[in-house]
């Protein structure tokens, strides 16, 4: 074996045996491992060429393969669609040279104190002006909002631009370790107003912008909201950004700049449509700066070269094509600090822009064919929930995206005089869920064949640099690539996890020898047809931390969905609950409780410091706090009525109990469930008298979010959720008792105005299905309370404020698989009141029944995997127990008090700070003023 760990050569490269004896297996069996490394089960008859190897494309269907499927005949090889075009053999173009760091610091000294002499700030008026007039070209035209808000957003940048290079420049001079968080996606939200509260900047530009005869919020509606993320997840990452900035860590937050961000949704006759989300078109986009001098090659297809080195073998990956990988970058302030990290997004462009041979051959369409090809890998973020997308283009984008980076982060140490050794030393690398996860295989490429380093030390670098946060366990959002595609698409990394599962399998052998169950449990590559990679497997394998995102999740992914992994390194495993700042969701998103929280805690020290909302636990009986708390919603739920009233014409009364149910739709978040309450309680209001009716709580019940695009169950939900609102809100018979609405397109702004409005949110899981969620801690930050299931960050946030102060029902977690079981041997009888609701919507009281057939047949005859009908009772009783609390006014502030003043814990501040100091061992940097 040659010493970077691969199998040595003749030409051509000669199959080497893997297999190895055992004496202690019985009647002599020999356990083997193919050299790919997957775990092919116990056998007597494997000889040593059987158990060969192929570097480049390992055969699926090896010999050993088939004794264990007992001798059958292998069916016919998977073959992916071919897709690869063929290209022109791809030359690296040549790496860019780094000039030292040390040239560049005088210069830069010379430059700073230049501009010291020389810029002035100026007043926000003449600022913004100086833009419309000499940015913009917009000398003699009137002013108009549009033009404004970019006007206003470029002076707010240059403010933010100083702090931004004051502080990369002070990183550089430091050197200090940092993170570099790795995410497909980000939620980022409007960045106007984030910004100017950020740099505390608010009152000079609230009174610029008035005193050029507008509302500085008007403006910031004028701002597109970048949709470059699903939901959670993505919104989660902006979150981290913010709080890594606020806290002054060196932080990175790389990802890919789509040019189509997450569809608009629309809703035409009661269903979801899917438009296009081209979120550059028709304007320049302020908070982003592209870095022309920042690009990196990243290679797809192509083969993989055997070169012996003196006795050692190399491996050089050739060919394929090569897209170019061009930085834009945005700044991302700390709230009132210096401290301005960047967030860099990679977009894809040809490397060669134009084939001027082709044009002048007249192959016109040729000739751009490359650049088209090039320029697709980040045109679109896929709009998958939970699903495994198992798209080409989707790998493709994971690829390209860590390859710009960890060249990004290579260059950058090598830019310090640091050697690779050094690297964790220098840079932790967060794996947001496994998108990122080919990383691992990359970074051990660039150090076996680039760089040079032999295996065990280049996998020691790798493995102290790489953590990993799951965010699911629901099966069919845990990544797996087919090997196929995966050899086709990037060799020279099959081959890798390949090397690593073989040596990760024998030392799962060495520990637990004879344990065939563990070792197919463990192993990377999944004995399917084909043969599929489990990324999530390979990031357990590859990184030093495995983190869940709430306590009950971290629970399962230890014990259900990774037992035999925690097993063996139990230190990896720990929990980081998730947070959300408190700058976006509270003190830019509910200003009249933040002015509140201001007045009542004597100064802003809550924005960075939320635990401080705890003293108001003490004071929630105070009738004065209590009626402006009172106040302060009511302002919040006169905006949204506004919203709803301006977005769906319909009228609702801010007396009412706002009920909000906001997230993707998918079955297992169970807008289902709510829909159908919603109809028990149409009937019930219905059937009652007039005097009935008096006493009962009117509701607004209000829906938002999203649907896969191919997701037909939770498209048909949307559709009947808009359903009953036609039904609902046009029936004179129920009047302001109950209002439906689903609002259009939830994204952050959206979010904005309909998180601090609540009375109620619902987060209502089926037990053990929700990671952590996070806007239920948006909810509560804001003063609204829970409706929930035991599920996910529910349960530390009931801890957390007194479970009396949340509405808890439905089965545990632990109750779910047995009661599954149950409904397949017998399934229960239905509730009367859900018969009820299920016999209304049959008899077409909604629309044709054909359109809710599958809605139906998905709860009916045992097929209720989401356990609707099963909580469906204690489900109605949560609802009667809010209903009576809601009457007793004070009774409601007074929880609504105690749950909003003990979130403290739910700061992403708090998360950032765990995995700072458990993760990533980074301390923080404060730029200077
Ligand atoms: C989501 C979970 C949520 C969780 C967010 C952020 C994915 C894959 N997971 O429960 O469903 O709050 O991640 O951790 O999007």
């Amino acid at each position: 074996m040659s010493s970077n760990g691969h199998a040595s050569p003749s030409a051509p490269v000669k199959k080497v045996s893997l297999s190895f004896n055992n004496n202690e297996l019985g009647g002599g069996a020999r356990r083997s491992f193919s050299r790919e490394g997957s775990f092919l089960g116990n056998s007597n008859a494997t000889s040593a060429a059987e158990s060969s190897f192929i570097p480049i494309s390992p055969s699926p269907f090896s010999k050993q393969a088939e004794i264990i499927r007992g001798g059958r005949k292998s069916p016919e090889p998977f073959t992916y669609p071919e897709t690869k075009p063929t290209y022109p053999e791809a030359k690296p173009p040549a790496p860019a040279e780094d000039e030292p760091l040390e040239l560049h610091v005088e210069e830069r000294k010379r430059q700073h104190a230049l501009a010291q002499e020389h810029l002035k700030v100026e007043p926000v008026e003449a600022s913004v002006l100086r833009h419309v007039q000499y940015t913009l070209a917009r000398r003699h035209q009137p002013l108009t909002a549009p033009d404004l808000y970019l006007a206003t957003a470029l002076s707010v940048r240059e403010r933010l631009i100083e702090r931004w290079t004051d502080t990369q420049s002070y990183y550089t001079t430091k050197d200090p370790k940092r993170v570099c968080y790795l995410s497909l996606e980000y939620l980022v939200g409007r960045c106007l107003q984030n910004t100017i509260h950020n740099l505390g900047v608010e009152n000079e530009y609230t009174r610029g912008i008035a005193a050029l005869g507008y509302e500085l919020e008007d403006l910031a509606a004028e701002e597109h909201d970048p949709a470059l993320g699903n939901g959670g997840l993505g919104r989660l990452a902006s979150c981290f950004l913010d709080s890594m900035a606020t806290l002054n860590y060196p932080a990175w937050g790389y990802g890919l700049r789509y040019r189509y961000g997450m569809f608009e949704q629309r809703i035409e006759r009661g269903q979801q449509r899917e438009v296009p989300d081209y979120w550059l078109q028709g304007h320049t986009n302020p908070w982003e700066v592209q870095r022309l001098d920042i690009s990196y090659p990243v290679r797809f297809y192509g083969h993989v070269h055997a070169v012996r080195q003196g006795c050692n073998l190399r491996y050089q990956w050739e060919g394929g094509e090569i897209v170019k990988a061009q930085a834009f970058d945005s700044p991302i302030p700390g709230y009132r600090t210096r401290n301005t990290n960047t967030m860099r997004l990679w977009s894809s462009c040809a490397w060669d822009e134009f084939d001027l041979n082709a044009f002048n051959a007249g192959q016109l369409a040729a000739a751009s064919e490359a650049r088209v090809r090039a320029e697709s890998i980040s045109a679109v973020l896929y709009p998958n929930d939970h699903t495994d997308a198992g798209k080409e283009l989707r790998l493709k984008q994971q690829f390209f995206f860590v390859s710009a980076t960890l060249q990004d982060v290579v260059r950058r140490l090598k830019r310090s005089r640091r050697p690779l050794a050094e690297l964790p030393d220098k840079v932790a690398i967060q794996l947001n869920d496994t998108h990122p996860t080919i990383a691992i295989p990359e970074l051990m490429r660039i150090m076996l064949d680039v760089e040079g380093l032999e295996w065990a030390e280049a996998w020691s670098i790798s493995t102290r640099t790489f953590a990993y946060t799951n965010h699911t366990i629901l099966p069919e959002a845990l990544e797996r690539w087919p090997v196929p595609l995966l050899e086709r698409l990037l060799p020279r990394h099959m081959q890798i996890i390949y090397e690593i599962n073989h040596r990760h399998l024998q030392e799962v052998e060495a520990r637990w020898p004879h344990d065939t169950e563990r070792l197919s449990a463990l192993s990377i590559i999944e004995e399917s047809f084909p043969k599929m990679v489990r990324m999530a497997v390979l990031a357990i394998v590859g990184s030093h931390s495995v983190n869940g995102v709430a306590e009950i999740h971290t629970g399962l992914v230890r014990t259900r969905l990774f037992p035999q992994l925690a097993d063996m390194w139990p230190e990896r495993f720990n929990n980081k609950t998730n947070g959300v700042t408190p700058r976006r969701w509270l003190l830019l998103a509910n200003p009249s409780l933040a002015a509140l929280l201001t007045k009542w805690l004597g100064g802003q020290g809550w924005v960075t410091d939320i635990e401080r909302l705890r003293i108001l636990k003490a004071h929630a009986a105070n009738p004065d706090l209590q009626q402006e708390w009172a106040a302060s919603k009511r302002v919040n739920k006169l905006r949204l009525a506004d919203y709803i009233q301006r977005h769906c014409g319909v009228e609702v009364s801010a007396d009412a109990l706002f009920d909000v149910h906001v997230k993707r739709i998918h079955e297992y978040k169970r807008q289902l469930l709510n829909i159908l309450s919603i109809v028990h309680r149409y009937n019930v209001i219905k059937a009652a008298s007039p005097e009935e009716r008096a006493h009962m709580v009117p509701h607004v019940k209000v829906f938002a979010g999203k649907a896969a695009a191919g997701y037909y169950l939770a498209k048909r939900v949307i559709h009947l959720i808009n359903s009953v609102a036609a039904v609902v809100n046009g029936d004179p018979d129920v009047g302001p008792l109950l209002k439906v609405v689903f609002l259009a397109n939830y994204n952050v702004s959206l979010a904005e105005v309909i998180i601090p409005a609540s009375d109620i949110s619902q987060h209502i899981s089926t037990a053990g299905m929700e990671a952590s969620g996070t806007s239920n801690m948006k909810f509560a930050l804001n003063g609204g309370l829970i409706l929930g299931t035991m599920d996910g960050a529910n349960i530390e946030i009931a801890d957390a404020i007194g479970r009396h102060n949340m509405f808890v029902f439905g089965a545990a977690a632990e109750d779910t698989d047995g009661l599954r079981r149950e409904m397949a041997y017998q399934p229960p009888p239905t509730d009367e009141r859900l018969q009820q609701v299920y016999s209304c919507i049959e008899a077409g009281a909604f629309g044709p029944a054909s359109d809710f057939r599958a809605i139906l047949d998905s709860l009916q005859h045992g097929n209720d995997f989401y356990l609707l009908a099963h909580d469906f009772p204690s489900y109605l009783e949560a609802q009667a127990e809010v209903d009576r609390v809601f009457v007793n006014k004070a009774d409601w502030i007074h929880r609504s008090i105690v749950s909003a003043s003990c979130m403290g814990r739910f700061s992403s501040d708090r998360t950032i700070s765990e995995y700072a100091a458990n993760i990533w061992h980074l301390e923080a940097v404060p730029c200077p003023e």
